[in-house]
């Protein structure tokens, strides 16, 4: 009997899923038959996560179905006929400095994620983007359990179907919750990327409870080390303090009271994972296609500073940090820059000062008063 035979046998196997999922160029990957173990918990904790507030306004998180609960909350919500799961983990750990490690003045901070990039057919380097590369992965992946075992219903996600993909991975025992809310991995760390397969295949039973017990200990140090408190309780993030939304997904004015804590992060934040004890050995990624890309590592405010909207484009197009648009990016820049200490940068913030942009305005304005605090009403005499 051939494997996809003793597959169709007997339901999915999580080892063939596996060696399949290897083959793609992924680092690990696990199998989980829905509904799982941890599901109702999942869901409660993913809405009272969301009714207190914390996904701000990325509202594709709080869209609730005809029964009222939250769609994503839930597998058989958006997916009735999903049996299986197939979780898998792509590192894009890389050999280049953290984020928490001394550097230049005036240096800002792209998080790691957004670094990646890619050959071209031409041998030219060109941004990439995990959403793009791991679908297409994950794409063949699903064709070729199709071949092996013949119709049956699949959906791929790479962090924007509508599904918790850490209560996914957690449950198809890819690692376990930290307390900074990421997925670590025992050997592989937290710098790496989730994506999911649902299948309307049964899952063959497993011999032993998949979930990977907690190893955060009494360590604390990724709370400690957040800066703008959005790590407000052990495995408690409220998101609308954290600097990777604020840089990425706020548009707008950032609240001043958070722009000090954003110190020079200009796309995403690493602290609370540079911080982790369990990304200190952390094997760094050999994917040709999520290579770091020198030049936005440590990326000097000034040059991110003085790019004009065709730069951007040329800079950032099929980046994830297009994602930030080019007016988000000068906002945080501009942050930074207040944050920088470089009087330097008054100059151009006070041009950014009279920007249409709300956003840019005001940060530019806060920044200004930073580098150099107004004395303040002048008192009577
Ligand atoms: C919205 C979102 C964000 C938001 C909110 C993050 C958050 N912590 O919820 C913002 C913009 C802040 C964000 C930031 C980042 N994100 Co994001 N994000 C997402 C997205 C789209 C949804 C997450 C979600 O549903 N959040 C709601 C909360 C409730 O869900 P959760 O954190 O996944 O919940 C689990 C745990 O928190 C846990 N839990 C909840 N309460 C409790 C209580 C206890 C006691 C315990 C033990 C556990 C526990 O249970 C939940 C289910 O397992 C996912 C992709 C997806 N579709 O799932 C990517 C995803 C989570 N992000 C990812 C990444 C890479 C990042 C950043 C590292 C990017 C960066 N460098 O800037 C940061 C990391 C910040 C951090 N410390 O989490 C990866 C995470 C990979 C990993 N190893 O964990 C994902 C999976 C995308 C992907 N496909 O790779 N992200
Ligand atoms: S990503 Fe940064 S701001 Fe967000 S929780 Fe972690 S340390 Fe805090
Ligand atoms: S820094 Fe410590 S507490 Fe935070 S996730 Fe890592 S091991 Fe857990």
């Amino acid at each position: 009997m051939s494997v996809g035979e003793e597959s169709r046998a007997h339901g999915l196997s999580a080892e063939r899923v596996r060696q399949l999922a290897l083959e793609q160029g992924f680092a690990e990957a696990g199998l989980v038959a829905l509904p799982h173990a941890g599901e109702a918990r999942d869901a409660a904790r993913y809405e009272q996560w969301v009714r207190a507030g914390h996904a701000g306004t990325m509202h594709y998180l709080a869209r609730a179905g005809e029964d009222g609960h939250l769609v994503r909350a839930r597998m058989r919500n958006p997916f009735p006929w999903a049996r299986s799961a197939i979780a898998c983990f792509a590192v894009y750990h890389s050999a280049q400095p953290r984020s928490t490690e001394p550097s230049a003045e005036g240096a800002g901070w792209i998080a790691r994620y957004a670094w990646s990039s890619r050959a071209d057919a031409a041998g030219v380097r060109r941004p990439s983007d995990y959403h793009k590369v791991l679908l297409k992965r994950m794409r063949k992946l699903e064709e070729r359990l199709h071949g092996e075992l013949g119709d049956f219903e699949s959906r791929s996600y790479v962090d924007t179907g509508p599904v918790v993909e850490r209560s996914l991975a957690t449950a198809a025992g890819l690692g376990w919750t930290g307390k900074n809310t990421c997925l670590i991995h025992p050997r592989l760390g937290s710098y790496g990327f989730l994506a999911v397969l649902l299948t309307s295949l049964e899952a063959e039973a497993v011999p032993a409870p998949l979930t990977v017990p907690d190893r955060c200990g009494s360590c604390r140090r990724c709370l400690d080390a957040c800066p703008t408190g959005a790590l407000f309780a052990p495995y408690q993030m409220d998101a609308t303090r954290c600097i990777s939304y604020l840089t990425i997904e706020h548009k707008g004015p950032i609240a001043e009271e958070l722009m000090e804590g954003m110190g020079r992060q200009v796309f995403g934040c690493d602290i609370c994972q540079d911080v982790c004890p369990w990304n200190r050995k952390a094997p760094v990624s050999a994917d040709a296609e999520l290579e770091a890309r020198a030049e936005l590592v440590n990326p000097a405010l000034e040059w991110l500073a003085r790019m004009d909207e065709a730069e951007f484009e040329r800079t950032f197009n099929g980046s994830p940090v297009r994602r930030a648009g080019f007016m988000g990016l000068r906002r945080n820049v501009a942050a930074a820059m207040g944050n920088s200490g470089a009087k330097r940068f008054a100059p151009l913030l006070q041009e950014w000062a009279d920007a249409a942009d709300d956003g840019l305005r005001t940060a530019s304005k806060w920044a200004l008063e930073k580098l150099a605090p107004s004395a303040g009403p002048a008192e009577k005499s």
